[in-house]
């Protein structure tokens, strides 16, 4: 019998690298899709015919046990979230429901339909489960690089409620011997990552400014640095950490430190022009708390794991903006082929 995966957020950027990576290990993958005809479902549609979907929502504690109950997973990665951190400044409250809650109900989900009460009295099933924790829960560290032992210092509410959805992980282990861990993950991008996050935002901007159809590029805080890597590299690790021998949490990142004013610059230069021509600092764009630097110290998931990332952050800035350079030259030449009045 082939393993079965249930994803929530797999219309994301993760969702759609963890599927395909699943899919190529033999799995059977179902995806967690909420509301009514999501258009974001078409982002998996080149894997429709080798996935299977279940109606949910982390807001609907009943969804998810039907979902649970339908899939009857080996293993169940909740990478569902609002993922866009300016956001949770603006919708606390609901950001809190989705990326705190949201974990506790899947998390009770499986507890429920696997008959766990404690761990001194553990049900049958043995689902497996995977959240998506965040580098953001570190914010202001009082070190660098972070590590698993690093004190949590969160900024924003979308840090606050992903440390509640990492320590409430942890509880369930400890209190319901699940094999429940939560991954830290650094930021990662590619040619999938949502257009409102830097990278994206510059790869897409530098292809519409080579092209002719913008000027200039407004950004907020240029000083920032982060550890940025490739999406596909992370999602490996996540299927690491479900098949070890003992549940465990782990920080995933490259170890290199690069600020927005590098990847606005290696975007420009790869072509051939000079971003102090067209990048303007919008004040408007500064987070009222902002994280000033992170960066990953992935000892214990290299040597445990034997993770290791594959791609350089000036190669994957490339790739993001050869991407955009395509994609938006695309989508002009499809506008510019519609009769007058229609666009
Ligand atoms: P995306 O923003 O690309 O995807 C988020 C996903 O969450 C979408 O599929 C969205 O589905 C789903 N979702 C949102 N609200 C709900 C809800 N109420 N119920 C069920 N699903 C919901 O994020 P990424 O793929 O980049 O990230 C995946 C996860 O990893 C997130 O939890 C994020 O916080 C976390 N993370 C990401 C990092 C990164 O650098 N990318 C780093 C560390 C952590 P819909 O189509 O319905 O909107
Ligand atoms: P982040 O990613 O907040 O780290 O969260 P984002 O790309 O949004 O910001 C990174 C840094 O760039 C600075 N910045 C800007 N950011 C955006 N989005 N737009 C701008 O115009 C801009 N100008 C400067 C930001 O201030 C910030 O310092 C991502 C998400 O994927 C989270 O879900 C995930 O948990 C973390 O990474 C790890």
């Amino acid at each position: 019998m082939p393993r079965r995966a249930l994803i929530t957020g797999i219309t994301g950027q993760d969702g759609s690298y963890l599927a395909e990576h699943l899919l190529s290990q033999g799995y059977q993958v179902w995806g967690l899709i909420r509301g009514q005809a999501n258009p974001r479902k078409s982002r998996v549609a080149r894997l429709m015919s080798e996935l299977s979907f279940v109606d949910g929502d982390l807001l609907d504690q009943g969804s998810l046990v039907a979902a649970v109950e339908t899939v009857q997973p080996d293993e169940v990665y909740n990478l569902g979230a609002v993922s866009f951190v300016p956001m949770s400044w603006q919708q606390a409250e609901l950001v809190t429901e989705i990326n705190a809650t949201g974990v506790l109900r899947m998390l009770e989900a499986i507890r429920i339909v696997s008959g766990l009460n404690s761990s001194r009295h553990p049900g049958s099933a043995q689902i497996r489960f995977y959240q998506a924790s965040s580098s953001e829960m570190f914010g202001k560290a009082a070190e660098t690089p972070q590590n698993e032992n690093t004190t949590f210092h969160p900024r924003s509410p979308y840090g606050v409620a992903k440390a509640f959805g990492h320590y409430i992980t942890r509880n369930y282990r400890e209190s319901f011997g699940m094999y429940a861990v939560s991954g830290t993950l650094f930021n990662h991008e590619s040619p999938r990552r949502g257009a409102e996050f830097v990278t994206r935002k510059i790869s897409l901007g530098v292809a519409r400014i080579k092209l002719g159809i913008d000027e200039k590029l407004h950004l907020g805080n240029l000083d920032a640095v982060r550890d940025w890597g490739f999406a596909g590299d992370y999602v490996r690790a996540m299927h690491l950490m479900l098949k070890g021998d003992e549940p465990t949490d782990y920080v995933v990142g490259t170890g290199a430190m690069h600020s927005v004013r590098d990847a606005v610059r290696i975007a420009f230069e790869h072509v051939g022009l000079d971003w102090q021509d067209h990048v303007v600092v919008d004040p408007a764009l500064v987070r009222p708390a902002e994280v000033e630097i992170l960066c990953a110290d992935s000892t214990r998931a290299r040597t445990e794991l034997g993770w290791e990332p594959t791609m350089e952050f000036p190669d994957l800035m490339r790739t993001m903006t050869e991407s955009d350079l395509q994609h938006v030259s695309r989508e002009r030449d499809y506008l510019d082929m519609l009769p007058a009045g229609v666009w």
